[in-house]
């Protein structure tokens, strides 16, 4: 067997490997969710076709050609059976694109489809695109809204990093075929973060949206806004109003973000954001819940202190430390959910749990009263409570 025909069979057998392995929850969980042991998704999951030229004439070395960097914060969907999600696909070359990957259960077995998504380009092409949220409308449709960046034509001569962040929009029947939609119109900087939600809200589409002043700092921008449509076609929202705000001293004291979009239940929306404070390391990102009314999506009924999941050892390591990032879950029709998550920009993991356990997180944890010795007051009467369970 010449060295070609054993590099291949090698590659060929260690993906094999990594696709078919079975994913392990954690032994002991906190209650609200379950970790599950492995990524479900990394950059060694990237099909071989994508990074190797397969013909040996050409590529004597089975050299990779193209290398993938990582693969991280997608959005997910259950579509004909099968839980899927579209990753953000990082390449060595700093471009991200989008690609459906499938599993028959959702922890585990997940395989990408055979090439990544296209997505059709507006007048100015994007030069960066990620964080694609899905959401199968009651219109029908199945929207796809992203971010989408490109260089800021103000930026003075010479500044080669300062950019500009907006919502792209795709739609699709069949995740193959993407059509591609304006741009959001909005009025009040810049937009990330944005995701649709799935039902008509007097009528219009409404839109989550993180308004933000500059590329990376919000300025005095920021939180998690609420805004009305009147068609997708050509997406505008007018106004936006503030439903989750950035806070002092908080888990969200620098930006936060709304994830994928809400889940209905009988007792409210379940919100999953992110939420964005500094440190000396640099910035740490962690995920959070809230719960908002059934009749009125931007209305704030439970707000659980604290974070929800916070990067924990591997998860902490990565091409942007210290992140967390989700921008997708699946409920299943008996309530499991299942949150996909992303550690470090790097690898996506999951984390499983039901309607019933976030609902309960939602309505009892303590919500955070802003001051040390309220935090105190809180385990106090934990313990006064547990004691007098114990007489
Ligand atoms: O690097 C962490 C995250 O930073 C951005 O999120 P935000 O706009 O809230 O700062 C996004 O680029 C996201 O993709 C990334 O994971």
């Amino acid at each position: 067997m010449s060295n070609f025909s054993q590099r291949l069979l090698q590659l060929k057998q260690s993906y094999q490997t990594l696709l078919t392995r079975k994913n392990e929850p954690e032994v002991l969980s906190n209650g609200i969710y379950t970790r599950y042991k492995y990524p479900v998704l990394t950059s060694e999951h990237a099909p071989l076709e994508w990074r190797y030229d397969l013909n040996e004439k050409t590529n004597p070395f089975l050299m990779e050609r193209i290398m993938v960097n990582a693969v991280f914060n997608a959005g997910a969907i259950k579509f004909e059976g099968k839980y899927i999600v579209v990753a953000r696909v990082e390449g060595a070359d700093r471009k991200s694109f989008f690609a459906v990957a499938e599993s028959p259960n959702g922890i585990d077995n997940f395989k990408f489809w055979e090439k990544p998504i296209v997505i059709p380009q507006l007048e100015e092409p994007d030069t960066n695109v990620y964080d694609m949220r899905l959401t199968a409308h009651e219109d029908g449709w199945i929207y796809g809204i992203f971010c989408t960046e490109r260089k800021d034509k103000t930026a003075p001569e010479g500044d080669t990093v300062m950019a500009v962040a907006n919502a792209g929009i795709v739609r699709t029947k069949d995740l193959v075929n993407w059509e591609r939609l304006d741009d959001l119109k909005s009025y009040s900087g810049q937009q990330r973060n944005v995701v649709l939600h799935p039902e008509f809200i007097d009528g219009k589409y409404a839109f989550y949206t993180r308004p933000q002043d500059g590329f990376i700092d919000v300025g005095g921008g920021g939180g998690i806004g609420f805004g009305l449509s009147d068609n997708m076609e050509h997406a505008e929202v007018k106004e936006e109003k503030i439903i989750d705000n950035k806070i002092y001293h908080t888990i969200k004291e620098v930006k936060n973000g709304m994830g994928p979009h809400p889940i209905k239940t009988s007792e409210g929306w379940l919100c999953l954001a992110h939420g964005v404070r500094n440190t000396a390391a640099g910035l740490r990102y962690v995920l959070y819940m809230f719960m908002t009314a059934l009749d009125d999506p931007s209305k704030v009924i439970y707000s659980p202190g604290g974070y929800f999941i916070a990067p924990r050892c591997s998860e902490r390591v990565g091409d942007v430390s210290n992140v967390v990032f989700s921008n997708g879950w699946i409920k299943d029709d008996d309530g499991r959910i299942l949150i996909y998550y992303a550690a470090s920009d790097t690898r996506l993991h999951v984390a499983e749990t039901s309607v019933a356990q976030l609902i309960d997180y939602c309505k009892n944890t303590p919500q955070d009263n802003f001051r040390s010795d309220l935090s105190v007051k809180a385990i106090i009467d934990l313990v006064e409570k547990n004691k007098q369970n114990a007489n």
